[in-house]
């Protein structure tokens, strides 16, 4: 935004600094109200003729950054769970709020098209996929916004009932990325073009093309994409996953994946062993123990899934960054990493990933000995 706006309730200007850190803070107060006043009147300020355009930018320069602070944050470990749970429904709300300020300026005026957004099943990240809905039907496009962890069937049945020109996957969580390709390759097999998005997809969207979607890296993107048009998928579109991504022939994500159980179950043991101060841990940890070594498991296959060392590394990386903030060395992590590696000795993809994150963990960061 670059315009100085004027504060509705007490006159003042506002620059688009203060509107920022006004929003930021009624986030930290749970002040759902002051919250919404605010974007309603930074949409407002921007007079007639300029609403769209102004709906736009507060939904991607003011409401969308908030949301990322929220997980710089939290992160961080400067905001509790809950602080976070609550901020994220307010900016629901103020998303809601900017969508109704816009809907008089959109009255008439003709559809460029008709689109379908959804989560894939299991994504719980639903405001990134809102606002692209939101910006695309600010741009004109009419959307059927189907929301959080979308079931592939349904979404199935949905494009059989109402004729889409395109539909629009998000994801956020890369350990989606199986559901999402099976989502991709259903969705093409009704002849409908597939554009994916969101920070699962890797950079530059790298797994969405590898899973023969389109993929812009935002709202403005996809719009852009959409008004080019996509191509739209053959008869024959239906496909197995090994058709993309040939390397899954080998056959180890589909037996690490099915030997998670007891991969975790061996790893929470070795790691016991290995760090005997877990062995005085209560319930709470020991679960939370298990659910991190599970999210370990969950990315290594998702990393043999694509075949991407680098999905697991970041990831490792990430949970590092978590561990290191609420004061848990992030070395912790390399007797789960040498559990799974003796477990897998036989699997040389599953062994080349953990090799490579276990590297990474072990360069010694600033400041910091390995
Ligand atoms: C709010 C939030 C939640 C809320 C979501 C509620 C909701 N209604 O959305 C809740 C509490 C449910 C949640 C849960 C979890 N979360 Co969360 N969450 C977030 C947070 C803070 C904000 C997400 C957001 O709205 N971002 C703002 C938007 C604007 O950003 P965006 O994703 O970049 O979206 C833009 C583009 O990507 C693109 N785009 C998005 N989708 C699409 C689709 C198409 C087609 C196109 C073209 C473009 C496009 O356009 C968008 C707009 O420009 C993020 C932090 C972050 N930085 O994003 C973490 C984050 C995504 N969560 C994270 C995690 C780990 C989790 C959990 C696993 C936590 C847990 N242990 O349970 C669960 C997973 C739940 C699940 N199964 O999905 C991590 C992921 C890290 C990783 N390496 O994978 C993050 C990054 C937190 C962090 N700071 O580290 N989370």
């Amino acid at each position: 935004m670059t315009t100085r706006e004027t504060s509705a309730a007490t006159g003042t200007a506002l620059t688009d600094g203060e509107l920022r850190e006004q929003l930021w803070q009624a986030l930290l107060a749970c002040d759902d109200t002051h919250a919404v006043a605010l974007v309603r009147f930074a949409v407002g300020a921007a007079g007639p003729g300029r609403t769209l355009a102004a709906a736009e930018r507060v939904l991607l320069e003011l409401i969308a950054p908030a949301q990322e602070r929220v997980g710089v944050e939290w992160a961080a470990d400067r905001l509790t769970v809950a602080q976070e749970h609550a901020a994220t429904a307010i900016n629901e709300r103020c998303v809601s709020a900017v969508a109704d300020v816009a809907a008089p300026a959109l009255a008439g005026a003709p559809a460029r098209g008709r689109v379908t957004v959804a989560c894939v099943d299991g994504e719980w990240h639903a405001l990134p996929a809102r606002l692209v809905a939101e910006v695309l039907r600010l741009r004109g496009w009419r959307v059927d916004y189907l929301g959080a962890q979308v079931p592939t069937a349904h979404l199935i049945a949905h494009l059989h009932q109402r004729r889409s020109d395109a539909v629009l996957l998000s994801s956020s969580i890369p350990a989606h990325l199986p559901t999402a390709h099976a989502a991709i390759s259903a969705c093409q097999a009704t002849g409908t073009p597939v554009m994916a998005g969101g920070a699962a997809f890797g950079p530059h969207g790298r797994y969405a093309r590898r899973m023969q979607a389109a993929w812009a890296p935002d709202a403005v993107g996809a719009h852009t994409l959409l008004e080019q048009g996509l191509d739209r998928p053959t008869a024959d579109a239906a496909r197995l996953p090994d058709l993309d991504l040939p390397h899954l022939a080998d056959q180890e994500y589909t037996l690490v994946g099915q030997g998670k159980r007891q991969l975790v179950k061996q790893t929470l043991i070795d790691v016991e062993d290995a760090f005997p101060p877990m062995r005085t841990y209560g319930e709470g940890q020991r679960e939370r123990t298990a659910e991190d070594i599970g999210h370990i498991v969950s990315y290594l296959v998702t990393a043999l899934y694509v075949d991407d060392a680098e999905l697991f590394t970041t990831f490792v990386a990430w949970t590092a960054g978590i561990l290191d903030a609420r004061s848990v060395p992030p070395q912790s992590l390399l007797p789960a990493l040498d559990s799974l590696l003796h477990q897998l000795k036989d699997f040389p993809r599953a062994t080349g990933i953990l090799t490579a994150a276990r590297s990474a963990l072990t360069v010694p960061g600033p400041g910091r000995p390995a």
